[in-house]
């Protein structure tokens, strides 16, 4: 029988035979310059070109991926002083990217986290972890995390869920930026989520797809894993390069496992090479290339810091004139949530029938749960997206 279509990709489809010249596709999470235009990193060319100008050859990856890349993904996560790193108890996979990495991991966690099958999802979560998860053979289960009355943080709610959750269940937390709500706990917070998670003994599998793009910095971005792993957990880490790096169609990612000891970092290495295999044997070499390439070489390198900050800057400044237009068309809405939330996405708190006008009479495209994607708003399109909100809120 007929499957029905991604919900995501649906609204692309609508999006391209709309005819309205003003027309936004604020649907899919892919970044955009002030021009609306895609945008590919000057430290990416300049890598291409260096790796064109070397003729390598095209044998086959290494099961796990390029050494090279396995290597800077992990250094790039958990610090290039990193005690796991240092004692050897890390393994790392070249994946195809976030989502290989997730199904990876999950397929792993299916096969030989025996003590529990449970995985918690914040409620909402990014859509494809539910299919992930759930096709991997694992369980899948609900944690509190966002309130539609504030459109903030839930705190109280995700501490309850979690002082709840049986023993030694896997809960998925995204390291920063998260999809699609915009909302992150902040230090203090994290804090105490890492240690009721250790209270109950729960496995913490760390989606990372964002790192920089949510504060332009890597560092602070990828506080909540380090500070997890300082606190003795030992982690799951799944890494996308599709954002930071605008690799997407690249396929860039990396699959972490912190383990015990050395000893079971190779045990765990052999498993995930079992895994792998039969399923695509080994995985593109272009993108690692690419990636490995920016993150080894020092000039290159300081580029791409560059240039993450400067995407994350202008997905910042889209917020501030968001708020800013909506304010001045008249609007006497509380949006600070578009201000305080943070990366590719802001939840509008826009209902379903507000989307649907948004879309039928302003040509904006979005999905139904009020999500944009703020990379699709530019400084000529902000006016008029904050127009047509401020008309279907009124
Ligand atoms: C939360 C989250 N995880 C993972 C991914 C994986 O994306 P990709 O497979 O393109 O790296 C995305 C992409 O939108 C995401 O938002
Ligand atoms: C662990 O990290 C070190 C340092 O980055 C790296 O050299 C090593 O290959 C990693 N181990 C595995 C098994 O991935
Ligand atoms: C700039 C940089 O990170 N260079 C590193 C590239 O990889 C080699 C081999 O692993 C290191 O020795 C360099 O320090």
């Amino acid at each position: 029988s007929m499957g029905p279509p991604d919900p995501i990709l649906g609204v692309t489809e609508a999006f391209k035979r709309d005819t309205n010249p003003k027309k936004m596709n604020l649907g899919v999470g892919a970044y955009r310059d002030d021009q609306g235009k895609p945008f590919v990193l000057d430290c990416v060319r300049k890598a291409e070109a260096l790796i064109s100008s070397k003729q390598l050859d095209k044998e086959y990856l290494a099961i796990g991926g390029l050494g090279d890349f396995t290597k800077s993904c992990a250094q790039l996560a958990l610090g290039a002083d990193s005690e796991v790193l240092k004692s050897g108890r890390n393994i790392t996979v070249q994946t195809i990217s976030g989502t290989g990495s997730l199904r990876i991991g999950a397929n792993f966690l299916s096969r030989f986290h025996s003590a529990s099958r449970d995985v918690y999802l914040p409620t909402p979560s990014w859509g494809n972890h539910t299919p992930i998860f759930r096709d991997a053979g694992m369980q899948l289960k609900a944690y509190r995390y966002y309130d539609p009355s504030t459109c903030g943080f839930d705190f109280k709610g995700t501490l309850d869920d979690i002082s709840k959750m049986p023993e030694r269940s896997v809960i998925l937390l995204h390291a920063c930026a998260h999809n699609p709500t915009g909302v992150d706990p902040k230090p203090e917070q994290w804090k105490e989520i890492a240690d009721l998670v250790k209270k109950r003994d729960l496995l913490v599998f760390f989606d990372m797809a964002y790192q920089g793009f949510a504060s332009g910095d890597i560092d602070r971005d990828a506080w909540a894993v380090r500070h997890f792993i300082e606190q003795g957990h030992n982690i799951v880490l799944s890494q996308s390069f599709a954002k930071n790096m605008g690799l997407y169609g690249e396929r860039v990612g990396g699959l972490t496992l912190v383990c015990k000891d050395a000893e079971e970092a190779k045990r765990v290495e052999s498993q995930l090479k079992i895994l792998i295999r039969p399923i695509y044997s080994n995985p593109p070499m272009n993108g690692a290339r690419i990636a490995a390439t920016i993150l080894n070489t020092t000039e290159l390198y300081n580029i791409w810091l560059e240039e993450v900050h400067c995407m994350a800057n202008r997905i910042i400044k889209m917020r501030e004139q968001l708020a800013a237009n909506l304010k001045s068309e008249g609007s006497t809405h509380n949006w600070e949530h578009v201000t305080d939330q943070i990366g590719m996405f802001c939840f509008t708190g826009l209902k379903p029938d507000q989307v649907e006008r948004l879309t039928k009479e302003f040509s904006v495209y979005m999905t139904k749960d009020g999500r944009i994607s703020m990379a699709g708003v530019t400084s000529g399109n902000v006016g008029y997206l904050a127009h047509g909100i401020h008309a279907v809120t009124k």
